[in-house]
């Protein structure tokens, strides 16, 4: 806890450290009321900083350290006592005498009542660890910084009946029984790692095995810990693993280096996994999966975080950060990476929408918000705060932006260089770029404002088509809005993908002004100036344009579409990223002027032009379902409130829901007729996990929903059917979630009692019982949540609990949280105070809705502000919380 304001730490401060530690040996000894750590570092002074050292001496030594009780310290066997160092709250200081030395020390801590879940601690009556980015300092005194890269051995001492399965990082060395009922295990990693990448795990665990084969013929032994009861939802992670690396050797010639590969499934988890070497943590809902339990987005969510870890191995551990504010290098990269396998996995175009909706809803808010910053921060008060979606999200866009520019082979000479040059070393995201650069014999200077300057820039289109010169130009305005301490922004380079479309859809051969010959249908262009004219020859009618093809570029794109262009580029654009986008730009319209209507307190009246896109892409039965469902897919309310000056909760609210019952009855005949087939299909083949399938489930699901909207008895009669008989749980939570929105009250409540009680005992299925209810748009919704909260698997000390709960409610169900009287705001400031204690990480993240006030009207930025004030009043903050609270009202 913090006991005064936390410090900002600045990138411009970097400096290499003065000492490294080549090797680091420890010994864990477990106990039920605290734990021993002995750690015997090998530390040297770093030759880069050692110049001029003979004259003014070695400097002190000051080891990161936070809540250790220090038993022992000695240096080259010299036991030191209290006079020989200093200690406080957050370091170890004392005097080397020699530039190489062995620094031995043991401590006491307490994992068992760690409920910050960072360092070692207890879930459930495990032991684990999560170390990044700066938890090692928890367990041991270190230095605790990316850029010190150490091997390690860990020797793990336990009680044998308790705790059979002893795991840390690398390949197992030896191990044996002790006298007392315990027993030992020493693991030794080969491979230099920083310690936010260590780890350990002692449990009473079973563990699913396999193998994989290397490119190079290495056989390496695959194996997934999970509780006893959870053992059989383990194979869709197992063959997820094998998918990925088979992947990474195809796409980036990366092969596994370890002898063994592990993940641990564990239940009290601050994010979704973790990549440390050769044993990766992952919370239990990124790992567990099966047909009767977890939803297809489940399973998919499944296989892209196992990939996402998995690819860290290089993209992250043989290649690591030089220091926190290089995240992205990382993460970024490693979105990128497991965004393109999922495209290879399943369908491309689906997993790109979706990724989009996804960033243009939530992150392009971040970089309109308090919080924003650039993909690389320049300074940070707690770097917990900054595993954003901006330096992950927006990040991977930057690199799928380099992966444009230069295409997927350049791409790929630019990673390998990157890989070779810099393994084993911890470096920038200046690095990375440089070996885009060297591999491919270009310059990326201006490119590199991507990463240093916040916001979302937004890009203004202008046409102009001369019938005579038969020439189509288009004029485009970049800027980008003031974010917090960057007022000015300099032109960003915006790779733009675009095609002309001709009147009967089809495509225009591209050749620019001064271009000898035509190269080909659709292109990128390279933006690079403030405004910048691009004009095509041989034009010989007016075209459509179809613009930022596949969201080429993280921007804010404005052209001047009519309702009736956007409907034909919806059925003729060869781009189905931007058939989609066309579909949802005329359903913003739409929404917008139903909006507007309600605010003038006018009657409600859908553009039947919506309906008839819908309907026509109903009845189209050679479309893909999965484009289908996304394209039936409003724009959400969050999405709504991102693209509006002041957002009008109820408007927006009021107005989907009246364009959902409007399409819901307008279309009930074929969306019944697509319900029941699909449903059918659903009944005949029982579950597949396939793309085919899943795409059949969302469609069908999607038509259920709308279908409701009508409130038939004929339409409930189906969704019961759905609910009773399914053999899924994609098809089952779908048809409770429904349920749960309707106005059917006795089935709603029979359902929920039902799901409940033959679920209790499944942790991860009654998370998506408690979202599915918080989630719920319906008067009252407060109220439900506050009694929900009584249940008895709720606990706040379970970070998914909380995100279920309170972050589903705060998040998703926008017009209860934003109810008028502040009631909402209140309860999520409660709660942030009660978590700032247990744990401020989560603590932290369930705040980010109450730093959104600047979206609303003034009576509701004044009663969220005031929540944000009494939590900074609230007493002794974590450095976590403070650091957003005191942002958003800056
Ligand atoms: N690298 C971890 C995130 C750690 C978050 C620490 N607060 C998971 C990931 O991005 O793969
Ligand atoms: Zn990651």
């Amino acid at each position: 806890m913090r006991t005064e304001q936390p410090k900002v730490i600045y990138l411009k401060d970097y400096q290499a450290p003065e000492y490294l530690i080549d090797e680091t040996n420890l010994t864990f000894e477990l106990y039920e009321d605290h734990s021993l750590v002995h750690a015997q570092l090998v530390i040297r002074r770093n030759p880069e900083r050692a110049a001029g050292d003979s004259g003014a001496g070695l400097p002190p030594l000051v080891l990161d350290g936070q809540q250790l009780e220090l038993l022992s310290l000695a240096m080259d066997d010299r036991v030191l006592g209290e006079g020989d160092y200093q200690l406080d709250d957050s370091h170890l200081t004392l005097q080397p005498v020699s530039s190489q030395f062995t620094l031995d020390s043991t401590v006491r801590i307490h994992p068992e009542s760690n409920t910050a879940l960072e360092g070692l601690y207890k879930s459930g009556t495990m032991f684990c660890t999560q170390c990044e980015a700066e938890g090692f300092r928890k367990i041991t005194y270190y230095l605790d910084r990316p850029d010190v890269m150490s091997t390690f051995t860990t020797t793990i001492t336990a009680e044998q009946h308790r705790y059979p399965v002893l795991l840390s990082n690398g390949n197992p060395m030896a191990s044996g029984a002790e006298e007392g009922g315990r027993h030992w295990a020493t693991w030794q990693d080969p491979f230099k790692k920083p310690a936010y990448l260590f780890a350990l795990v002692a449990g009473d665990l079973w563990c699913v095995e396999d193998t994989f084969t290397t490119m190079n013929q290495r056989e390496v032994a695959l194996r997934i810990y999970v509780e006893p009861e959870n053992i059989d939802k383990v194979q869709h992670a197992m063959d997820s693993l094998k998918k990925s690396m088979r992947w990474d050797e195809e796409v980036y010639g990366r092969e596994y280096d370890l002898d063994i590969f592990m993940i641990v499934a564990v239940n009290d988890f601050n994010m979704g996994a973790m990549e440390n070497k050769g044993l990766n943590i992952f919370n239990s809902s990124c790992v567990l999966a099966k047909a009767e339990t977890a939803t297809d987005a489940a399973h998919q969510r499944v296989e892209a975080v196992v990939a996402h870890e998995y690819f860290h191995n290089w993209s992250g551990n043989r290649v690591t950060c030089r220091d926190w504010f290089q995240l992205s290098l990382k993460e970024g990269f490693t979105v990128f990476r497991d965004a393109e396998f999922s495209a290879d996995m399943n369908s491309r175009t689906v997993k790109r929408i979706e990724d989009v909706a996804f960033l243009r809803t939530n992150q392009f808010a971040e970089d309109a918000g308090p919080m924003a910053h650039p993909v690389r921060p320049d300074s940070f008060m707690e770097i917990s705060n900054f595993y954003t979606l901006t330096v992950y999200e927006k990040g991977a866009e930057v690199v799928r932006m380099i992966h444009t520019l230069l295409g997927a082979e350049g791409f790929r000479k630019g990673t390998d260089l990157y890989f070779e040059r810099h393994d084993g070393q911890a470096v920038t995201c200046d690095d990375f770029v440089k070996a885009m650069e060297d591999a491919n014999g270009v310059e990326l200077t201006q490119f590199k404002r991507w990463y240093s300057q916040s916001g979302t820039p937004r890009l203004q289109v202008e046409e102009s088509y001369d019938a005579q010169a038969k020439t189509y130009s288009l004029t485009f305005r970049q800027s980008c809005p003031a974010t917090p301490g960057q007022k000015e922004k300099a032109p960003f380079v915006i790779p733009l993908a675009l095609g002309l479309l001709d009147g009967k859809g089809n495509e225009l051969p591209l050749r620019l002004q001064g271009e000898g010959a035509a190269q080909g249908v659709g292109r990128v262009l390279a933006l690079t100036e403030a405004e910048q004219c691009f004009t095509f020859v041989d034009i010989p009618e007016r075209p459509l344009p179809s613009l930022l093809r596949g969201f080429s570029a993280p921007v804010k794109l404005s052209f001047p579409y009519s309702r009736d262009q956007l409907m034909f580029l919806m059925q003729h654009d060869s781009d189905g990223f931007n058939r989609w986008e066309a579909g949802q730009q005329l359903s913003v319209q739409v929404l917008q002027e139903l909006i507007a209507q309600h605010q003038k307190g006018e009657p409600l009246v859908l553009d039947s032009r919506l309906v008839k896109a819908f309907d026509t892409l109903l009845g189209d039965e050679s479309l893909d379902q999965a484009m289908v469902a996304e394209m039936l897919s409003l724009p959400s309310e969050a999405y709504l409130t991102e693209i509006s000056e002041v957002a009008d909760v109820e408007a927006i609210h009021a107005a989907r829901e009246f364009a959902r019952v409007t399409i819901g009855e307008a279309l009930y005949q074929p969306l019944l007729a697509r319900y029941r087939a699909n449903r059918a299909l659903s009944r005949e083949t029982g579950y597949i996990a396939e793309a085919a399938h899943i795409a059949r489930r969302t469609l069908q699901n999607i038509a259920l929903s709308y279908l409701m909207q009508s409130g038939k008895a004929e339409a409930l009669e189906a969704c019961l059917e759905q609910f009773n008989d399914c053999d899924n749980m994609t098809e089952r939570l779908s048809a409770l979630a429904v349920l749960v929105n309707s106005a059917f009250e006795q089935a709603k409540a029979d359902a929920l009692q039902r799901f409940a009680e033959y679920f209790k005992d499944d942790p991860l299925v009654m998370d998506q019982w408690f979202s599915v209810q918080a989630g719920c748009g319906l008067p009252g919704g407060l109220e439900r949540v506050q009694e929900l909260m009584k249940h008895p698997a709720f606990t706040l000390k379970n970070p998914n609990k909380v995100r279920a709960l309170i972050g589903a409610f705060a998040n998703q169900n926008l017009v209860n949280f934003h109810r008028a009287d502040g009631a909402g705001y209140r309860f999520l400031a409660d709660h942030v105070i009660a978590l700032n204690a247990l744990n401020p990480q989560i603590a932290s993240r369930q705040l980010t809705p109450l730093t959104r006030w600047r979206k609303y009207d003034t009576s509701r930025q004044q009663l969220m502000k005031a929540e944000l004030e009494r939590i900074l009043a609230s007493g002794e903050l974590s450095s976590d919380v403070y650091e957003i609270v005191s942002k958003s009202l800056a």
